[in-house]
């Protein structure tokens, strides 16, 4: 695969909370930013929310997400007693998320799961471990299409 294959923009960049709607709050009220849409990912442990800078999120692809946890064992809740609330991750968008993870990992990245999981509106998504993505935790999602 092409280096100009692997990634096509930034999906999200993903920010850590202990609260939803105070993080909401904040960058609707203060910032101006539209709330698309909300959702609970069990898997993941978060409660989520998605925002764009624009009431109209057809014109520009810039998102930021809201991460919470809903539970203590998630693994949100274990970065939130480490660090203090903010970024979090970064997504890059992928057209097709088993290409990509395997050309990763012909590279040498490690993949966090063995098969792409379900993420935000029903997207597949997988993570490079920070390690493998020198420092950065770096999710992949592949959008529903
Ligand atoms: C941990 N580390 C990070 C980091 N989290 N580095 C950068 N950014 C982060 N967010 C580093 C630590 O500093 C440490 O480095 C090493 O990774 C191990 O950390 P740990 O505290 O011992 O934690 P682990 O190993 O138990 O878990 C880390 C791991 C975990 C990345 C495996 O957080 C994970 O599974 N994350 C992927 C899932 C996730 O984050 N889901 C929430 C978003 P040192 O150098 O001290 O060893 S859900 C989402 O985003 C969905 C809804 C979506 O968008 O669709």
């Amino acid at each position: 695969m092409d280096n100009s294959d692997l990634f096509t923009c930034i999906d999200h960049v993903a920010l850590a909370y202990p609260n939803r709607e105070d993080a909401v709050a904040f960058f609707v009220n203060t910032m101006g930013w539209h709330c698309l849409h909300t959702e609970e990912n069990d898997d993941q442990g978060v409660a989520e929310a998605m925002l764009s800078p624009v009431a109209n999120p057809a014109v520009t692809d810039t998102k930021i997400q809201i991460v919470a946890p809903i539970r203590p064992d998630a693994t949100v809740a274990k970065w939130l007693e480490k660090n203090r609330p903010g970024l979090h991750h970064f997504a890059w968008r992928v057209t097709d998320i088993d290409a990509v993870s395997a050309e990763l990992r012909k590279r040498g990245v490690v993949l966090l799961y063995d098969e792409p999981r379900i993420g935000t509106s029903g997207s597949r998504i997988n993570f490079m471990h920070p390690k493998y993505a020198n420092g950065v935790l770096t999710e992949l999602v592949e959008p529903k299409k």
